[in-house]
């Protein structure tokens, strides 16, 4: 069958999943009824196509095409995540699951026999959207992020991520650092769909990864006092939310000075009512850097600000820069004729594995609006069809 078609097919089966038919966004969050159908479908269409289905003790999902325990060393794992941020696009996370899912279809059918296995990943709360910590499942799965952690984790309702789990009848006891399917990965490819503009200014449907900027996640609550809208003097108030819109401006102008990226899009006002002054305001902050000391100036820069506002500043979490293996690079290079090198500034499961030792690598496909998180986010057929062309060349380099 024709590659895109078998992807258009694919990416159709889940179209409805998690979509907000207003919007066109899609909200898949971790532990959802949107999320299990998605796993449901992983595991299906990975079933048909033959492979070995099963999960990990982070609850990640793996599908395997050949022993993955015969020649570890050499397997080769594709993927990437199927959640979404609030109201995110139909391509970050799916594009990279369901392009190695049809590669590895096409290959079947002209009858390629790899030499080592080929596994396709479907990590959990890529984009922590429920929890607060982005790759969970690969931060757990290296053991990075540990069951005390995980213990201390609410989602967006308060519940506590150890009842969500047990709701979704896992027990959260189990979940932690898997050695075994860490062996498994000897190498690791994630496709991705572009979250900016430089395939698009460069001419070229897929690129190569460089290194993912050094980033991190914070939050902060300011608090005030509560009072009738109506009857307390302007001058009278203390008022949280004036002081979170300051705040917010004045971190994009400190991010700014720092030639770095900040954003805060994340606010919850209680009590939130239209004639009440606020009582307080907890705000999540985004910040990232091309390079580790301009990200801790900056974050030493948001601290005083909180402080200076009434807030104290929380880390939620870090992720180091990211440099991907040079040596799969090249190999990746000459196998799709020297797609170009980029950098990104967006965050991935591949970029938790390549920080733990394993050679990792990721292609982009371009994105014609170069907008992501976003129902904007875009792919067209004849790139995405060379993403999986890009696959299946990989596919047969690196395991035949
Ligand atoms: O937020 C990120 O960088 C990623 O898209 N998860
Ligand atoms: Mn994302
Ligand atoms: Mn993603």
């Amino acid at each position: 069958m024709n590659v895109c078609k078998r992807l258009d097919q694919l990416l159709l089966q889940i179209a409805e999943i998690g979509c907000d038919q207003t919007t066109g966004g899609y909200n898949r969050f971790a532990y959802t009824e949107a999320d299990h159908q998605l796993r449901v479908f992983f595991a299906q269409t990975a079933e048909e196509l033959g492979l070995e289905v099963g999960v990990d003790a982070a609850n990640n999902q793996w599908a395997w095409w050949g022993d993955p325990d015969r020649e570890p060393e050499h397997n080769l794992v594709l993927g990437s995540h199927l959640d979404s941020v609030p109201s995110g696009g139909a391509y970050d996370g799916p594009l990279g699951v369901l392009s190695a899912l049809s590669a590895i279809a096409e290959l079947i059918d002209d009858g390629f026999q790899p030499r080592s296995a080929v596994g396709v990943a479907n990590f959990i709360d890529e984009e922590g959207a429920r929890f607060g910590v982005a790759c969970l499942g690969s931060r757990v799965l290296t053991g990075e992020t540990s069951y005390e952690r995980l213990s201390q984790l609410i989602d967006y309702d308060g519940i506590p991520f150890v009842d969500v789990v047990s709701a979704s009848g896992v027990d959260p006891a189990r979940l932690g650092r898997d050695d075994r399917a860490l062996s498994r990965i000897g190498s690791f490819v994630e496709l991705h769909i572009e979250q900016g503009h430089q395939l698009i200014d460069l001419h070229a449907p897929i690129g190569l990864a460089s290194f993912i900027w050094p980033h991190g996640r914070w939050s902060t609550t300011l608090s005030g006092t509560p009072n009738h809208a109506g009857t307390t003097r302007l001058e009278e108030r203390d008022d949280p939310l004036q002081r979170a819109a300051h705040f917010v401006l004045e971190l994009g102008e400190l991010a700014i000075a720092r030639d770095a990226i900040a954003t805060c899009g994340k606010i919850v006002v209680e009590p939130n009512a239209v004639n009440a002054i606020a009582a307080k305001v907890h705000l999540w902050i985004d910040a990232r850097a091309e390079d580790p000391d301009r990200l801790a100036h900056l974050e030493t820069d948001i601290v005083a600000l909180a402080e200076r506002l009434g807030g104290r500043l929380v880390n939620d979490s870090l992720t180091p820069m990211t440099v991907f293996s040079a040596s799969l690079n090249q190999r990746l290079g000459s196998l799709l004729e020297n797609p170009p090198v980029i950098s990104t500034g967006a965050g991935h499961d591949a970029g938790i594995l390549a920080s733990h030792g394993i050679p990792t690598a990721m292609l982009f496909v371009r994105n014609p609006t170069g907008v992501s998180h976003s129902p904007a986010e875009n792919a067209n057929r004849e790139d995405m069809a060379a993403g999986v062309d890009a696959l299946i060349r990989v596919i047969r380099g690196l395991t035949s």
